[in-house]
This record gives structure tokens, sequence and C-alpha cells, in this order.
């Protein structure tokens, strides 16, 4: 079957689509990466065919041998839907973590992301906490981004206000949101900074830019950003009306976590 009929560049075709849509991804604002089992791309490509080796700055070791999707630098995920070949590729981590085999995509001299160290040290992060990990996305989402200028950097503040804007928030990221300092993005700095937020949290802000997260597949990862997302338009909307007069006391949030059978990060809430 042809690549273009894979489910996974299907998937990615799909969000990114959607992610743009959304006005998260303007121009060639954020960039995905997704980690694909040897035997679902022998199932398309012939790994031995290895099209171009791409320099890695840093040792990936660590992910050798590991087959990943990715979108390609300078890319608009505004395009990827009607011309995934020029916009995706597949590469290959090479056995000493210094360079990448690409195997398809990334059509006229392209190559992966600028974010790519940061991606995959989050992915050694993640894999190291679950074995199941295989998605990060990066992206500009417009409310999340824009909290950053008006609330607290704090993130036990930040969590808690999120947790408080839709119930099901704490159920799906009890393990909350970290923050990074604002760092210069595609540097070795600021991903070091992400990926060691990312043993704790799925999700890593960076002020004044836009949001990580990571999860075990698009849907779940997606779904983790937008619900986050979701928090901080309603955050928007309760500053726009004037601010908060009730909300979600600890003591429902912790009987909701009870509930739901997910454990707060300890600490977060007051009981
Ligand atoms: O890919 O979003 O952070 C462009 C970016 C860099
Ligand atoms: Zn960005």
């Amino acid at each position: 079957m042809s690549i273009l009929d894979s489910k996974f560049v299907k998937e990615l075709s799909a969000v990114t689509a959607l992610m743009y849509d959304k006005g998260w991804d303007e121009r060639n604002g954020g960039n995905i990466t997704v980690r694909i089992d040897a035997a679902e791309v022998e199932n398309h490509l012939d790994t031995n065919n290895v099209l171009r080796v791409l320099p890695l700055a840093f040792d990936a070791s660590k992910l050798a041998g590991e087959y990943f999707l990715v979108t390609g630098s300078g890319k608009y995920f505004k395009n990827v839907i009607d011309a995934p070949a020029e916009n995706l590729g597949v590469i290959r981590v090479s056995s000493d973590g210094r360079s990448l085999d690409l195997l398809w995509g990334l059509e006229n001299g392209a190559v992966p992301t600028s974010e790519l160290p940061s991606h995959f040290m989050c992915h050694i992060a993640r894999l190291a906490v679950d074995p199941e990990h295989r998605v990060v996305m990066h992206s500009h989402a417009t409310h999340l981004l824009a909290m950053t200028f008006s609330h607290s950097l704090d993130e036990r503040d930040f969590t808690r206000t999120l947790w408080q804007m839709c119930t099901e928030c704490l159920v799906v990221f009890p393990d909350g949101v970290s923050i990074v300092p604002w760092l210069i993005p595609g540097t070795l700095e600021i991903g070091e900074a992400t990926s060691a937020k990312m043993s704790a949290n799925r999700l890593v802000i960076w002020p004044q830019h836009g949001i990580y997260g990571a999860g075990r597949d698009l849907d779940e990862t997606f779904g983790l950003i937008e619900t986050a997302e979701k928090a901080a338009e309603v955050y928007t909307y309760v500053q726009a009306q004037g601010g908060v007069r009730q909300t979600i006391s600890d003591e429902d949030l912790q009987a909701l976590a009870d509930a739901f059978g997910v454990v707060a990060v300890p600490g977060y809430l007051n009981v």
C-alpha cells in the first residue's frame, strides 16, 4: 500500500489541517514528530533505500534505530494535506545517534523541523517513563499563548487556573502543566529545559511562544493540547467578563480526581 494511504501519514495530515484551522499554527508555526514501529514502516517502504543522510547536532543514540514521521522545517501545516511528501518525512535515527536516514518525503531538499532537538529530547524523556509514548506536538495555541502574558507563570498557579476552568481538565491532565523560561526556539538549551519538565508533565508551556504536548498517539496528544487550550479560552472569556466570582473548590476537584481514579500533582490542591 502506498505510504500516502498509511494510517500515520493520513492521521498527521488530518491533524495538521485541523490545527491550522484552529488558528494555532500560522505560517510555519508548530511541528510534530511521531514514533512509528519498524514493522509499520516496512509495510510501506523499503527501509534499505536511504534517500539522504542528514547530520544531527546532538547525541540521539537513545533513539538509535527508531523511525519517526516528522513535519519539515519551514513547512506550513496548512499545506501538509495537499502535499504530504513535500512537507513530511520518514526518518530513522542512525545506530550512533549522530545522523538520520531519510526514507521518504521532505522532497526538494527539505529537512526535519528546526525543533527536532527538543522533540527528540522529549521523546527520550517520555519513553523513560512510558514505553508506549509516541507523539511530541508543538503548537502556538492562541489562548494558552495569551495567558502567558497575563497570568502568573508559577506552574502550580497556572495549572490550578486551567483545572478550574473546565471540570474535565483535571481528569485529562492530572499531571498538570509545567513552564520553562523564555528561551530561543530551535536550540539545544530549550530542548534540555523542555525535556527535563517532560518527565513529570505531558504539557510544557513556552512563555510568549506556545506549548509542547506528548502522548501515546496523535488523538490523545492533540486532545491534551485541545483541552488545555479550551480552558485557556474560557479563562480569557472569564477575564473579559470581569473575572472569577465562583469556581470549583479544591474539595470538589479532589472528589473529581477520586471519582475518575486520577492523581493530581501532589500539593497542587489545598485539601
Ligand atoms: O516550526 O513553531 O518553534 C516553527 C516553530 C518553532
Ligand atoms: Zn513554535
